[in-house]
């Protein structure tokens, strides 16, 4: 715990990050921590990460959306500190279940035309089963059983609202969607 203390945050700011997010003081200031190592020393507050360097970070390095995740909480291609700061608190464990499931959608409405459709799912199918190689057959399946399931009007894509219908009925969604340490 000491080792993520660091005192150029100042405690005015530190309790403001605290209000503004779903994070813990001691994780606020271990994600401070990582920055100030990454950014090399930096003022926190002017200095920006690249994309590659937050998705080579070992809460995401290893999950199949990093690429999407840094670009829903990226801005202009870089990560300023309230970007990494807003990106934790979502997938703390604290943020309450609608701000994740907004977030989801966004994660995973891949092509970015505010749907989550036959193309996107085909995508999160594939990184999901980590399976570049899933038979069309098999693929068509999953889809449509999706599909079937969750699309409530038959328009063969999820509008927001029956995503969130959907994660609503899928109690592992929420521990799915957490990352409990940032620390390198
Ligand atoms: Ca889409
Ligand atoms: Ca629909």
């Amino acid at each position: 715990m000491g080792m993520c203390l660091s005192y150029s945050m100042h405690w005015e700011e530190l309790e403001e990050y605290q209000a503004l997010t779903f994070l813990t003081r001691n994780e606020i200031l271990c994600i401070h921590d990582i920055f100030r190592k990454l950014c090399q020393g930096k003022y926190y507050k002017e200095a920006t990460l690249t994309i590659d360097q937050v998705s080579s970070l070992p809460a995401l390095r290893v999950n199949p959306f990093r690429d999407r995740i840094c670009k829903v909480f990226s801005h202009g291609d870089v990560f300023s500190f309230e970007d990494v700061l807003g990106m934790a608190s979502v997938f703390s464990k604290k943020a309450c279940p609608s701000l994740k499931i907004e977030y989801a959608f966004r994660i995973f409405d891949i092509n970015e035309n505010g749907f989550i459709d036959e193309e996107d799912l085909q995508i999160i199918i594939q990184r999901l089963l980590n399976s570049e190689d899933l038979g069309a057959d098999e693929m068509t399946k999953l889809t449509n059983h999706i599909l079937a399931e969750a699309d409530l009007d038959n328009d063969h894509m999820l509008s927001f609202s029956e995503f969130e219908h959907a994660m609503s009925k899928c109690p592992d969604f929420m521990s799915s969607f957490r990352i409990n340490s940032w620390s390198i």
